[in-house]
C-alpha cells in the first residue's frame, strides 16, 4: 500500500454497515458488522449493492475487506425465519443483483480475506476478481448442516474456481479448507502472513488501477463470458474485444510509449 486512505465523502459515506475510504483511484469498502462477524443481513447486502453502483467516476479499483476477527460469517441466519417460497426466491435474487454489481461492475475488485470466509461470505469473495487471504483464513460451506442451499450465486461462481467435486465435498461433509488448501484449490490467488491481506490487496488494487480502464474492463467482463462460450464463439468474442481494446487512444499511447522506451518492461518476480 502506498496511498493514504481517507474516509469517503458524499453518498459512499452514508452506509451504516460499511466503512468506505478512498486512496487515489482506489476505493476500500470494509464490511463493518464485527459483533455479528459481518453476517450478511438484508441491509448489509443492500448497502453493498448501493455502494457498487455509486462508485465515483474516477474510481479504478475496489478492495473489499471485513472488520474484526473474521471476513464474513455468511448469511445472517437470524433473518432466515419463516420465509415463504416467493420471498425466499426474491431474497436470493437480491443477493444475485448485489454480487453481479461486484463481478460485472465498472472496475476490478480485490478482496482481502481473514478468519471465517464461510457460506455467503465465500459467495461474496467469489464475486470479486482477485482474492488475497492471510494465514488465518478458512473456507466452509455449512449450508448442508443448516438445512439450506447456497443462494448468493455460489453454485455458479464457486465451481468455476475450484470445481463441482470440491464444492460438493465442502457442502455435504462440512469440510473446511485452511488458507493453504484454499490457495491450492484456486479459492485464493495469494496467501500472506496474518494481518497482511489488506495491505497486499490494497497494493494490488493500486497497481491494477494503473492499467488502461478498457483492458481491466475487458478482463473482468470478457474472460468469464468467453469461458462459458463454445470455442468458436469464444474466439469470435475475443477478436471483438481485442479489436475494441487496441483501438482506444489509451492503448495507442501505451504501445507508443513502450516502443519509444518510455514504459516498464516485464520483469521476473514483478
Ligand atoms: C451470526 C452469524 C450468522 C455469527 N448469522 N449471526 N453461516 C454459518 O453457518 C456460520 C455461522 N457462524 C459461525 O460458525 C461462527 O459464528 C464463526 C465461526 C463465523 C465465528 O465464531 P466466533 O466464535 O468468532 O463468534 P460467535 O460467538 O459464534 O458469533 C458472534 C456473534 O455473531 C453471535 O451473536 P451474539 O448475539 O450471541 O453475540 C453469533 O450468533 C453471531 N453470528 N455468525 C447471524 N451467520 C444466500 S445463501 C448463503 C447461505 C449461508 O451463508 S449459510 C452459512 C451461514
Amino acid at each position: 500500500m502506498t496511498l493514504a486512505y481517507t474516509p469517503a465523502t458524499g453518498p459512499l459515506a452514508a452506509f451504516e454497515l460499511l466503512q468506505v475510504s478512498v486512496g487515489g483511484a482506489v476505493v476500500h469498502v470494509r464490511l463493518n458488522r464485527p459483533a455479528k462477524r459481518n453476517a450478511l443481513s438484508d441491509p448489509l447486502i443492500q448497502q453493498l449493492h448501493a455502494c457498487f453502483v455509486q462508485l465515483p467516476d474516477d474510481c479504478r479499483a475496489v478492495v473489499v475487506s471485513g472488520e474484526g476477527q473474521h471476513f464474513c460469517a455468511g448469511l445472517d441466519l437470524s433473518e432466515l425465519v419463516a420465509r415463504d417460497i416467493h420471498s425466499a426466491m426474491l431474497h436470493s435474487r437480491m443477493w444475485h443483483a448485489a454480487f453481479d454489481a461486484i463481478q460485472f461492475g465498472r472496475v476490478p475488485v480485490v478482496v482481502a480475506l481473514h478468519g471465517a470466509v464461510v457460506g455467503g461470505g465465500l459467495e461474496l469473495a467469489a464475486s470479486a476478481h482477485i482474492r488475497v487471504a492471510d494465514r488465518s483464513a478458512y473456507y466452509g460451506l455449512p449450508e448442508g448442516q443448516r438445512g439450506i442451499f447456497v443462494g448468493g450465486g455460489g453454485s455458479a461462481r464457486i465451481p468455476r474456481l475450484m470445481g463441482v467435486a470440491r464444492m460438493t465435498d465442502l457442502m455435504m461433509t462440512g469440510r473446511v479448507y485452511d488458507a493453504e488448501e484454499g490457495l491450492a484449490v484456486g479459492l485464493s490467488q495469494y496467501v500472506v502472513e496474518e494481518g497482511q491481506a489488506l495491505p497486499k490487496a490494497l497494493a494490488l488494487a493500486e497497481r491494477i488501477a494503473q492499467n488502461a480502464p478498457m483492458s481491466n474492463f475487458a478482463v473482468m467482463h470478457a474472460l468469464p463470458r468467453i469461458a462459458d462460450q463454445s470455442q468458436s464463439e469464444g474466439l469470435f468474442t475475443e477478436s471483438l474485444m481485442a479489436a475494441v481494446a487496441e483501438s482506444t487512444p489509451e492503448a495507442q499511447d501505451r504501445l507508443r510509449a513502450f516502443l519509444d522506451g518510455r514504459a516498464g518492461k516485464v520483469v521476473k518476480g514483478g
